[in-house]
């Protein structure tokens, strides 16, 4: 019988790449094609916003194209077995972990087929293009935009992420460089709270060193895997 009980995981884009999502720093990557002063900052929002809804835009029609892969399916194969406590933390702004049929889930950088009203903060499910300009159905102001963390701004959730992290006993990392924060602090949280910390990656990242161990290899094999083992252990 495991004593673990408390899991958080935290996903990047290296989970949504075998399902033909770029990741942005890879070769070809997302932000290859702009800087990402142009279409990730308040200040690129303000300037440009033509450029910036046009960005989120073609990734939100990009969805249509792309199904979730065997690590999607695993985590929410955990999600629907565990008995513990457990938080998907994601920084992807995909939907594929919603349509594997994950629950627990947070996006901490908020979420492509999402509208945030800039004047009074409601959100609206979103499908299709984002013109800016677009009036909020709940205060009739112009103002609906993408309901991204641009870099800058507070990502979403972070008390309870982080109450969720001072109770596990085991936080694992999913395809992140470990590039962004406070996304790449929780793993040094995670430990300064006594839990195990275990990172599955296609390569080293930046956050490597800080994992008690560190798996290389692609996430639809090693996420499964890692599901099957720590349900097993559970029985
Ligand atoms: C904040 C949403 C404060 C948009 C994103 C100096 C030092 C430290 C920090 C800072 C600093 N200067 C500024 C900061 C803060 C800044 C930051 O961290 N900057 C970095 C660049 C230094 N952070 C912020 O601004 C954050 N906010 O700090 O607020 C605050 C406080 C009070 C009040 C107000 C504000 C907000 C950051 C959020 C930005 N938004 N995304 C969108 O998606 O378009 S960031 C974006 O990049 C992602 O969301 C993600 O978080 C981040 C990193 O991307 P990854 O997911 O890791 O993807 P990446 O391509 O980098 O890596 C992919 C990995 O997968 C690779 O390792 C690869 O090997 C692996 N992989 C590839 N294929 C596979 C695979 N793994 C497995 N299987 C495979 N098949």
């Amino acid at each position: 019988m495991s004593t673990l009980h408390q899991l958080v995981v935290l996903t990047g884009a290296g989970i949504s790449a075998e399902s033909g999502i770029a990741t942005f720093r890879g070769p070809g990557g997302l932000w290859e094609g702009h800087r990402v002063e142009d279409v990730c900052t308040p200040e690129a929002l303000e300037r440009d916003p033509a450029l910036v809804h046009r960005f989120y835009d073609l990734r939100r029609a990009a969805l249509a194209t792309v199904a979730p892969n065997a690590a999607h399916r695993a985590l929410a194969r955990l999600d629907a077995a565990w008995p513990g406590e457990l938080l998907i933390v994601t920084q992807n702004v995909d939907d594929l972990h919603e349509r594997a049929g994950t629950r627990r889930l947070l996006h901490m950088h908020g979420a492509l087929r999402s509208a945030l009203c800039a004047a009074c903060g409601t959100r609206h499910q979103w499908e299709g293009a984002l013109p800016p300009g677009t009036g909020c159905a709940a205060c009739g102001a112009p103002a609906l935009r993408p309901d991204i963390v641009f870099f800058g701004e507070m990502p979403y959730g972070m008390e309870r992420i982080e109450a969720a992290v001072a109770r596990a006993d085991l936080f694992v990392s999913i395809g992140t460089s470990g590039a962004v924060y406070p996304a790449a602090g929780l793993v040094r949280a995670a430990s300064a709270a006594g839990a195990t910390t275990l990172e599955l990656n296609l390569e080293r990242s930046a956050g490597s060193d800080w994992f008690d161990t560190s798996r290389l290899g692609p996430a639809a094999s090693l996420v499964p895997e890692w599901v099957d083992s720590i349900l097993s252990a559970q029985k």
